[in-house]
């Protein structure tokens, strides 16, 4: 399983998916200005069979120089001098697809002709024998040994995030990343090393063990990381490929723990930007106390904070794991193609080459004009704009509501079902907008409560956080904790936790709800709402488990550069992506 959506190319997308909007979506891609004029530095096949998001993967080739052509024949795969395979999706449709497209046998020749070729996440996995991914499904059989899932106890999954390698041998592809330094890993199944596998292993990664994290035989190349979202380190690994530095050498190679002990999954910072337009019609970045964005002068405009892909770049040189975009009037219903954040993500994935994650109106939906849309189609079209995880707030908690309804039935009609069964779970994020809400006694409510450390107005010794929708606009009967489990048990993979009480106060995280959340759930939790120093990134890295904390505020008014906070999480020897 990997990344998300495509535009593209040979292979069309399952109907269903980008019906209408997407397709629209993909068409105005073709038409846009590329992005080089300069003399392209040669040609690159790209095999994008249309079902995830490889548009960061054409980016990344462009910035470098090249140009990219699409495989629209089986015969053009064996025509290829450099072939780049950015597998996405399940691994079962992934080889579904190849062989409906009569690509299989193609593609093994390929390899064994030693021609250049490049895998990616899935495009790692598939080369292997096999998965035990969509109940058990062969794979292309060029490397010994099965993909199975991460199974270590209490283990946080999927793998989402940057980790070092132990690289095992020499080689140009990965000579510009050095001990110690970190890649950005997202995926659920792995491969291991096997003495039968063992002449293909170029690096290991340790998560709950230790799993195949890039592989080379001569030419043919593949990477577990995504290069293409692993910012310039990343993007120098491509480079490498495309200009034919992959050659292995004998010379010894360091082990990332002979230079420090900061090794494993780091816990990752992440730059959230509320997009909205303001009462003159213009995209801004804003952000609000307590999800009051408006000035508070009489008649107030909406705060602007800046412009909504220069502050994406800003935050990607600073040092940003990701970056969020939340168009925080997503509950209105305008056109699909009309989305603003669709022409944010096209132009942000140009430069900003780690994860994105979009939010706000993910649901279906008629829009003005009478023409109605799935959440899948919806997705499929920020996917194919460049967003690697889609963002659910309020349709999760209706989805959830009606869950408990039914007593726990999960019968894949929903938003947060569909949408990760066609992209990963990986893909799908839920976005928790919850209240503290006190109580005397726990049995005043049905939703989970904690005995708080600190007490309510009147005394009171518990409280329980209840979830809103729009945009914090109206509560409903369900707690932060709820939607969390139901959001897992429908196929979420990792939940962003606001919270409104501390949304732009500068105090901290809320470790009570974060902690409440990231034990309930064995899918990563993002700590959202409140981070006013750096201090308190590490706080919350310490108090509960967390995986990444999210800010705001303090980085749109410059009060905290990002590379302080990182700076500040590595000197409290938090595992850290400098
Ligand atoms: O319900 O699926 O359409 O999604 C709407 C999305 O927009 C949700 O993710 C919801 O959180 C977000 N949203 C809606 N209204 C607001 C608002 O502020 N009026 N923003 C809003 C949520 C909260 C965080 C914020 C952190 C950190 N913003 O994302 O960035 O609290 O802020 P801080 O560091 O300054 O404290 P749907």
């Amino acid at each position: 399983m990997a990344m998300a959506a495509a535009s593209s190319s040979f292979l069309a997308p399952r109907a269903d998916a980008l019906a209408g909007p997407a397709r629209r979506g993909a068409r105005r891609v073709v038409a846009r200005r590329p992005l080089t004029v300069a003399a392209s530095k040669g040609e690159v096949t790209l095999l994008d069979y249309g079902a995830g998001n490889v548009r960061s993967v054409r980016n990344a080739i462009m910035k470098l120089g090249f140009t990219v052509k699409d495989v629209t024949t089986a015969d053009e795969i064996m025509a290829a001098d450099r072939l780049i395979f950015p597998g996405v999706g399940a691994y079962g449709s992934a080889m579904d697809i190849l062989k409906q497209r009569g690509l299989v046998d193609p593609l093994r020749e390929y390899c064994a002709s030693g021609k250049p070729f490049m895998g990616v996440c899935l495009g790692l996995q598939l080369l292997f024998d096999g998965s035990e991914e969509s109940g058990g499904v062969e794979g292309l059989g060029i490397i010994p040994g099965m993909v199975r899932k991460f199974d270590a106890p209490d283990l946080i999954v999927p793998h989402i995030g940057w980790n070092t390698l132990d690289v095992k041998k020499n080689s140009g592809l990965l000579k510009d990343v050095p001990p110690g330094d970190r890649l950005y890993f997202v995926h659920s199944f792995r491969a291991t090393p096997e003495p039968n596998n063992e002449d293909w292993i170029l690096a290991t990664c340790d998560y709950g063990g230790e799993f195949v994290a890039a592989v080379q035989k001569n030419e043919v190349c593949a990477c577990q990381f995504h290069p293409e979202k692993s910012g310039a380190r990343g993007v120098g690994i491509f480079k490498n490929f495309l200009e034919g530095n992959v050659r292995e050498t004998t010379d010894a190679v360091v082990k990332s723990s002979a230079v420090g002990t900061d090794v494993g999954l780091a816990r990752r910072v992440i730059a959230c930007l509320d997009v909205r337009s303001n009462d003159n019609g213009d995209l801004v970045v804003t952000k609000g106390d307590s999800y009051d964005v408006r000035e508070k002068d009489e008649g107030g405009d909406v705060r602007n904070l800046g412009k909504p892909v220069e502050l994406a770049g800003k935050y990607y040189e600073q040092g940003a794991d990701e970056v969020a975009f939340l168009n925080i009037t997503g509950y209105r219903d305008l056109p699909l193609t009309d989305a603003p954040m669709l022409e944010v993500l096209r132009r942000s994935s140009e430069t900003v080459f780690v994860p994105l994650t979009v939010g706000g109106g993910i649901r279906d939906f008629t829009d003005s004009n009478g023409k109605a849309y799935t959440a899948l189609e919806v997705a499929s079209a920020y996917f194919s704009s460049g967003a690697d995880k889609v963002s659910i707030g309020s349709d999760a908690v209706y989805v959830a509501e009606a869950f408990y309804e039914s007593g726990g039935v999960k019968d894949g009609t929903t938003s947060v079902e569909q949408i990760s069964a066609r992209y990963g779970a990986q893909a799908v994020v839920i976005s928790v907008d919850p209240r503290r809400v006190y109580v005397s006694d726990p049995s005043e409510t049905k939703n989970k409560c904690v005995a708080t450390n600190k007490p309510g107005p009147n005394g009171e010794q518990f409280c329980w956080w209840q979830c809103t929708v729009k945009g914090g606009r109206e509560g409903r009967d369900i707690g932060a904790y709820e939607l969390a489990t139901a959001m897992e048990a429908l196929g979420a993979g990792e939940i962003l936790l606001n919270c409104i009480d501390e949304d732009g106060q500068g105090n901290g995280f809320d470790h009570e709800l974060v902690g409440l959340v990231s034990d309930a759930v064995s899918i990563p939790v993002i700590a959202s709402s409140g981070a006013g120093c750096p201090k308190h990134f590490t706080d919350v890295f310490e108090a509960t488990n967390c995986s990444a904390a999210l800010a705001a505020g303090i980085f749109h008014r410059g009060e905290v550069a990002i590379s302080e906070v990182k700076a500040h999480m590595k000197s409290e020897n938090v595992p850290t992506r400098m």
